[in-house]
């Protein structure tokens, strides 16, 4: 029978198939080439051995958090507790725009700003929505669940950011565990510990464990495509953006086309790949 992987704790891989779900183990063989069953999946499984069979080709996969063939990514940042952090947004929202993953920027913890504090995202806000990155507050559950209709979405973002809280704002009766910050960090853990697709008829949503360092998931020559307001048309092919002739991006900088932290944050990203072990392997 086919299904798809829904959860997966430890070693035990749960797969809804026909509207039933059963707990699988992995067959050794997948091991042996490499291969681990992400939530996500597409799986032929035995239901008299409990054992998933084969895994279909996929459509896309991320590395963190650990899920496969997504339609969006809802990129979970906090505006405070933890601080904002533009260069952590734009490295998850590069992450995923390659992939045929379309990104969707939630900001929460806006109730813990004052009102000035608050208007000063307002540019930033109205900027990526202008590039076609939807762009909301946590508070704005009906323009998100329009937006998702119909996808399997995937959360992703820092360790307290609220993504469980995110979940439960949609559906309060999944009361999924949330954790305070500094309680969390306190305890040096993540509240959300694995990862699984919840079911609200009109989407689905993977809640996925929060993490502390993200590292880039996109080849160095590829970084310039993944920011989709770029105008890679410079005089070289192969213009990084840096300090080259004829760069169209540079022009579009001093146009006041790209806003000068997505342009730092993207030299940043270029300067990381220096250090040679956070070059992907692929
Ligand atoms: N004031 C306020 N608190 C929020 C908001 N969103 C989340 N929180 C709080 O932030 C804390 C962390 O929220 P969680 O939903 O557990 O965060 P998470 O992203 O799921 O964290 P992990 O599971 O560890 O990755 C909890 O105490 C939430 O109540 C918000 O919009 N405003
Ligand atoms: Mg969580
Ligand atoms: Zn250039």
């Amino acid at each position: 029978m086919t299904g798809r992987i829904i959860k997966i704790i430890s070693n035990k891989y749960t797969v809804s198939c026909n509207g039933e779900k059963y707990d699988c183990l992995p067959r050794g063989k997948f091991r042996h080439i490499g291969l681990t069953p992400k939530v996500g999946d597409i799986v032929e499984i035995d239901t008299s051995t409990l054992t998933i069979d084969s895994i279909e080709p996929r459509i896309n996969e991320l590395k963190r958090p650990e899920v496969a063939n997504i339609d969006i990514a809802i990129i979970v940042t906090s505006l405070t507790r933890p601080d904002f952090s533009s260069y952590l947004l734009d490295k998850m929202i590069a992450n995923v725009v390659l992939k045929d993953i379309k990104p969707i920027v939630v900001l929460t913890k806006g109730d813990l700003l004052t009102k000035e504090e608050l208007s000063e995202f307002k540019p930033i806000i109205d900027y990526y929505n202008s590039i076609g990155i939807p762009t909301l507050l946590n508070s704005e559950l009906d323009k998100l669940k329009a937006l998702i209709k119909g996808s399997l979405v995937t959360l992703t973002g820092q360790t307290g950011v609220g993504k469980s809280t995110l979940i439960n704002k949609i559906k309060p009766e999944l009361n999924l565990e949330t954790n305070d910050i500094s309680e969390a960090l306190g305890r040096g853990k993540h509240t959300t510990r694995h990862t699984e697709i919840y079911d609200f008829n009109d989407f689905f949503i993977v809640d996925t464990p929060g993490f502390s360092a993200l590292d880039l998931d996109i080849l160095k020559e590829n970084l310039r495509f993944s920011f989709v307001e770029f105008d890679n048309s410079c005089k070289f092919n192969d213009c990084m953006h840096i300090n080259e002739k004829g760069c169209r991006v540079k022009e579009q900088l001093e146009n006041g086309e790209i806003l000068a932290s997505r342009y730092e944050n993207y030299k940043r990203m270029v300067d990381e790949y220096e250090d040679i072990s956070k070059y992907p392997k692929k």
